[in-house]
């Protein structure tokens, strides 16, 4: 069966997290990518938090399947050489190195684009234009600088980070979408252009609902779906909500049977207005429903701690399965505090191929997140990630290099 993106041809200049993620996915859509890396060394994360000596990080793998690797050292004349030929044939070059790298190497927008007017550069970067347009970011600093941060955790703690990697593979989705979009405006203009997603905007696009809480706050001066809400303060900026539910639907985390052992003996429940009755009914306070301090959305409002107290005193009967399986029987929105574990293990998540089991030649057998969006026309098959240089031979005759050619590249010390 065809590809969405078979007939297209990525550079990818990614390492580390983000850029992998956006360029792994145009992989698993059909795009043949080849990723570019350092003669010698490689991706940084082909070493980080090693597992088995001398093998490929989990960290590399799991980012970078379905690629082609080539290693060729682009500071050299030759490397440069060779990083032309392959803009001039490629559709996409993705990049996110630190700001001014690919400036610095002799590549900039200027010289790719009169290389292959046609080619979209894609770019990851910490920060947009302003004043921190020229910082290195990871992961944590986009947390921090996008909002989520000082939005997450409890409101007596300090900010917290998510372990959802919503900097790195949030903003490598962001950019996928913006090359994809290129693409297609391509067809109809005939040139590239310029894709940038910095991680501070993908951050705070993921955290557009806390914006508008802060708008909410500054107008009414009180959050009422807040834990804060009704009894303590307010101050001039979007507090952290606990577990409260970000929408209009309240919720929280509640305990279940087993909470004592089991960190992850929990379950989210939502009282949605439309099940209101329902959730009455499963915890045997039926007089709820008429009650004028329970029976409305807004008069529950001013209770939702009581609430959820005399929920929680259900919940903690039931295993956080057998909880969802009778919750699911009245609609009651749920859902079961996963571990890592039991998501690994997970049958439905097998079957659709979201996690797959991945041989290796070095590391042997992994478990790794396949894609995650599905298309009947376009199936995705997770093949393995390439060993370092794997294929620079192939993918250099593939750009008309000879033998001679190529073995005088290896004597430079340039692939
Ligand atoms: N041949 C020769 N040199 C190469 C090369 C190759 N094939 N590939 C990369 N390089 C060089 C670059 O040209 C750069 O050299 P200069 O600094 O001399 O110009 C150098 O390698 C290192 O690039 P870097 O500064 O991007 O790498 P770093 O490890 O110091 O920083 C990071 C990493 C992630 C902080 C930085 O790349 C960054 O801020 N990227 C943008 C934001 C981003 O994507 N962050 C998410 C990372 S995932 O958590």
């Amino acid at each position: 069966m065809s590809k969405a993106l078979a007939g297209y041809r990525i550079l990818d200049f990614t390492h580390v997290q983000s850029g992998p993620t956006c360029t792994q996915l145009l992989a698993w859509f059909g795009a043949d990518v080849i990723k570019v890396e350092r003669a010698g060394e490689g991706d940084a994360t082909r070493g980080q938090l090693r597992d088995i000596p001398g093998a490929d990080s989990l960290y590399f793998t799991m980012l970078n399947h379905n690629k082609r690797s080539i290693t060729i050292d682009t500071k050299k004349p030759a490397g440069k050489e060779v990083l032309e030929t392959l803009i001039k044939t490629c559709d996409v070059l993705v990049e996110n190195f630190a700001p001014g790298a690919l400036d610095r190497m002799g590549f900039t927008w200027e010289r790719i684009n009169a290389l292959n007017p046609k080619m979209v550069v894609a770019s990851v970067k910490g920060f947009g234009p302003g004043r921190y347009e020229d910082c290195k970011v990871y992961e944590n600093v986009a947390q921090c600088a996008g909002g989520a941060a000082s939005t997450t955790g409890f409101e007596d703690g300090p900010p917290l980070v998510t372990g959802a990697q919503i900097g790195d593979s949030g903003t490598g989705l962001h950019l996928a979408l913006g090359i994809l979009a290129a693409l297609l405006q391509r067809h109809t203009t005939g040139r590239g252009q310029k894709v940038l997603a910095p991680m501070q905007d993908a951050v705070l696009n993921l955290c557009r609902v806390k914006l508008r809480d802060q708008q909410r706050l500054e107008r009414t001066g009180t959050l009422h779906e807040f834990p804060q809400y009704p009894d303590g303060q307010f101050g001039d900026s979007v507090p952290r909500a606990g577990n409260a539910s970000g929408g209009g639907q309240p919720g929280s985390i509640l305990k279940c049977k087993g909470w004592e052992t089991d960190p992850n003996a929990y379950i989210y429940f939502i009282t949605q207005a439309a099940v209101w009755p329902a959730v009455c009914k499963v915890i045997g306070e039926e007089g709820w429903i008429t009650d004028e301090a329970f029976a409305t959305p807004q008069a529950r409002l001013l209770h939702l701690k009581p609430i959820f107290k005399r929920i929680e005193k259900w919940t903690m009967t039931k295993d956080k399965i057998e909880a969802m399986e009778i919750l699911n029987g009245y609609d009651i929105p749920c859902g079961p505090i996963l571990s890592m574990k039991e998501i690994a293990a997970d049958e439905s998540l097998r079957a659709s191929g979201t996690i797959v089991e991945v041989d290796h030649p070095v590391r042997g057998k992994y478990l790794s997140v396949g894609n995650p969006i599905k298309m009947s026309d376009s199936p995705t098959e997770v093949t393995r990630s390439p060993l370092l240089g794997e294929h620079t031979v192939e993918v250099l005759e593939q750009l008309g290099y000879s033998g001679a050619q190529i073995a005088a590249l290896r004597a430079e010390r340039v692939i």
